[in-house]
C-alpha cells in the first residue's frame, strides 16, 4: 500500500486518470490524499466528484476555496461567478449525493507517518503562530459551523470583505473568516501572520513586508510536514516542513502527486505530450 498526495484537481478528470494511470493507483489498496479544490475552472469537475465519491474510501480530502464556493452557491448563498465551470454540477441528477459528501469533508487532517513525522493536510496553509493542535481546533470550528443550520455561519463569513487577521480573542463571523483566509487561502503574510490577501504571484514578487507563510521565522507547525495546494505560482515546493502541490494543471501546467512513503515525484502534464 502507498499514499500519493495530489495538487489541485479543478475539474481537470482527465489529467487526473492520467495521473493515477502513471503512478499505477491501485483502489482498495493505495491511498490518495487531495489537497482540496477538487471543482471549478477546469472543464470536468463533475467527472472528479464523481470519480472521487466512488473512491471516497481511498481518498483522504479537505475543502479548498473552490469547493466551498461551490456548496455556497448550490445553497444559494453566493452568486456564480463568472469564469465558474460549476454548471454542470449544480444541474446533476447526483447533485445532492455529491454536495453532501463534499460537505463532509474536514477542513483539515493530520496524521503520524513513519516517513518525515506527523503530517497536516489542509488547502492553503498554517497561521506561522498555530500549532498543529491550534490549527486542527480551529479546522474543527469551520466544520461543525458547515454542519449546522445549512452552514449558514460560514455563508455569512465567506461573505464578509477583507477577513481580520487571526487573534485568539475573535469570535462568532470574524474568527470562522479569518480561520477560513488562513485554511482555504493563505499564500503570503506579515510576519505577524496577518494575510497579504490579493496577492497571488510568485513568492519573489511579493509585496514588501509580505513572505511565504512557511518562511515565517519559528513557525509553531515547523516540526510537522504540512502538505497543501492552492499555490499555483508558487508550484511544486519541497521545503523544511511543508510539500506544496498546486503546479497549475487547470492553467495549462500540471498534476503532481507524492509518494509519502519514499518521496517520489510523480508529473502529469495537463495536455498529453505536453
Ligand atoms: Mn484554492
Amino acid at each position: 500500500m502507498a499514499t500519493y498526495a495530489v495538487g489541485d484537481l479543478q475539474g481537470c478528470s482527465e489529467p487526473f486518470r492520467r495521473l493515477r494511470e502513471r503512478i499505477g493507483f491501485r483502489p482498495g489498496r493505495d491511498r490518495l490524499w487531495l489537497v482540496g479544490d477538487l471543482v471549478n475552472r477546469g472543464p470536468d469537475s463533475l467527472g472528479v466528484l464523481r470519480w472521487v465519491r466512488r473512491h471516497a474510501e481511498d481518498v483522504t480530502a479537505v475543502l479548498g476555496n473552490h469547493d466551498l464556493h461551490l456548496l455556497a452557491t448550490a445553497a444559494g448563498r453566493r452568486r456564480p461567478g463568472k469564469r465558474d465551470t460549476l454548471a454542470p454540477v449544480l444541474a446533476a441528477d447526483d447533485r445532492d449525493d455529491l454536495l453532501a459528501w463534499l460537505a463532509g469533508l474536514p477542513l483539515l487532517h493530520r496524521e503520524p507517518r513513519d516517513a518525515g513525522g506527523e503530517h497536516v493536510l489542509v488547502h492553503a496553509g498554517l497561521h506561522p503562530r498555530w500549532t498543529v493542535d491550534d490549527a486542527e481546533e480551529h479546522a474543527r470550528e469551520v466544520e461543525a459551523a458547515l454542519g449546522a443550520d445549512g452552514g449558514a455561519a460560514v455563508w455569512e463569513a465567506l461573505a464578509l470583505k477583507g477577513a481580520p487577521a487571526w487573534s485568539d480573542g475573535l469570535a462568532g463571523t470574524a474568527r470562522l473568516a479569518s480561520a477560513l483566509a488562513v485554511l482555504t487561502r493563505y499564500r503570503t503574510c506579515t510576519p505577524d501572520g496577518a494575510p497579504c490577501e490579493g496577492f497571488n504571484g510568485p513568492p519573489a514578487e511579493a509585496p514588501a513586508g509580505c513572505v511565504p507563510w512557511f518562511e515565517v521565522e519559528d513557525r509553531a507547525s515547523r516540526d510537522a510536514t504540512v502538505v497543501f495546494g492552492h499555490w499555483a505560482a508558487l508550484g511544486f515546493h519541497r521545503g523544511p516542513g511543508v510539500l506544496a502541490l498546486d503546479s497549475g494543471c487547470v492553467w495549462g501546467g500540471a498534476l503532481t502527486a507524492v509518494r509519502l512513503e519514499d518521496g517520489e515525484v510523480f508529473r502529469e502534464p495537463a495536455t498529453p505530450d505536453a
